[in-house]
């Protein structure tokens, strides 16, 4: 590369990527395979509109790149319609919105502090200010979501559309359930599987296509595939969906971003893609397991999924942000999170979240999950003893050898 500054970034990225521990919950180490089609030159092509609807010449290849990402899509979930061009998962939740809302409509989505996304409703976020945003929570004892709650919040408010799925909350979520709180109250049920994608795609999650109107989702988090959304949807919605997101919203699309989806979307049909779901799932089980007899509390007690939720002020008198920065120090990458009902606020918080996806991509399983837990256990209960920290650093490091 000839711009030797941004050459170097990359390497000292790449070099962090190898040797940290990266336990992110949002976050994949996509293939190869991926990479060269995101890096490929479909990156200089202008391809505004669909495949053979386009505003630009010279769109034969890149419809055929897109049209594959949708069919095979379509396949994964069992869906009638998708829409691949997305930048991100913000962008598809504002399609969506966009599809079925006017302005100042009312939106029911989880809370932040819950677990819930920003594009669900928070005042800071266009789904909170664009349109009159409600929430609902979980449970104070349980710290899972009470549907009869949500439903007695829905009958209140009565919004035009319903939204689940979260960012921060490790159990099941019944599709179900919400299909007939919608229905009850006449909403539109929308669907944020991002961070499940993955699981949903490999059997291991409930698919949530048969109960909602539109779902959406990232494709790098489980789903393990480029930086980008989607959003699949009913037959009926196909039209307006595909007009709102262009031209209502975007540009040209990004075709080199879309191919990288559909390399994604073929990884994920393949047998190794459950096997490598499943591992993710065993693992975050373990981590959970480990962390709790190391005296941790589990908010919800447990996991279903990728990702486990601590509450570190209850028990160790951290917060989050003391944790994360401490953890960043020997290398292991975490993020601070909200917890439930948390008194601290959103810069410190009172938890960390902790996901298995990258690293059993890397090939960690439960005895490495095992280790982990231990390590994040010795920095949280010793985090003014810098002997213990350089000694867990100096062990993440001869340990990432393994597996660089
Ligand atoms: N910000 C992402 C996460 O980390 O969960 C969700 O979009």
């Amino acid at each position: 590369m000839k711009d030797a500054v941004i050459e170097k970034i990359i390497a000292e990225e790449e070099e962090r990527q190898r040797y940290n521990i990266e336990l992110i919950a949002s976050e994949n180490f996509c293939s190869e395979d991926v990479r060269e089609a995101v890096g490929s030159v479909l990156t200089n092509k202008y391809a505004e509109g669909y495949p053979g609807r386009r505003y630009y010449g010279g769109c034969l290849y890149v419809d055929k790149a897109e049209e594959l990402a949708r069919e095979r899509v379509c396949e994964i979930f069992g869906a009638d319609h998708a829409n691949v061009q997305p930048h991100c998962g913000s962008a598809a939740n504002m399609a969506v919105y966009r599809t079925v809302l006017k302005p100042g409509d009312k939106i029911l989505g989880m809370s932040l502090d819950a677990g819930g996304h920003l594009t669900h409703g928070y005042k800071l976020s266009f789904s909170g200010s664009d349109y009159e945003s409600y929430a609902y929570g979980v449970n104070k004892e349980t710290e899972c979501i009470d549907y009869d709650e949500v439903e007695r919040i829905a009958l209140e408010v009565k919004p035009k559309i319903i939204v689940c799925g979260a960012s921060a909350y490790a159990r099941f979520i019944d599709y179900k359930r919400f299909k007939e709180i919608a229905d009850k109250v006449g909403a539109y049920l929308m669907v944020d599987m991002a961070h499940v994608a993955g699981l949903i795609a490999a059997g291991v999650h409930p698919n949530p296509v048969p109960y909602a109107d539109f779902v959406t989702s990232t494709t790098h988090k489980t789903l393990r595939g480029p930086r980008g959304g989607f959003v699949l949807c009913k037959e009926e919605f196909a039209k307006a969906l595909d007009k709102n997101v262009f031209p209502g919203m975007q540009g040209g699309p990004l075709c080199h971003v879309i191919a990288g989806k559909a390399v994604c979307f073929h990884e994920a049909m393949q047998p190794e893609f459950v096997e490598y779901q499943k591992q993710v799932v065993r693992n975050a089980k373990v981590l959970c397991k480990t962390l709790e007899e190391e005296g941790f509390r589990i908010v919800s007690g447990g996991t279903d999924n990728h990702m486990v939720l601590l509450d570190v002020k209850s028990t160790l008198g951290l917060t989050g942000k003391q944790l994360e920065t401490l953890l960043d120090k020997v290398n292991i990458t975490v993020n601070k999170n909200s917890i439930p009902f948390d008194t601290e606020k959103p810069a410190y918080t009172s938890g960390i979240r902790v996901g298995t996806p990258a690293m059993t991509t890397r090939g960690f399983k439960e005895e490495e999950f095992v280790k982990v837990a231990k390590w994040i256990s010795r920095i949280a209960h010793h985090p003014e003893e810098e002997e213990v920290l350089e000694e867990v650093k100096r062990e993440v490091r001869e340990f990432m050898e393994r597996f660089a």
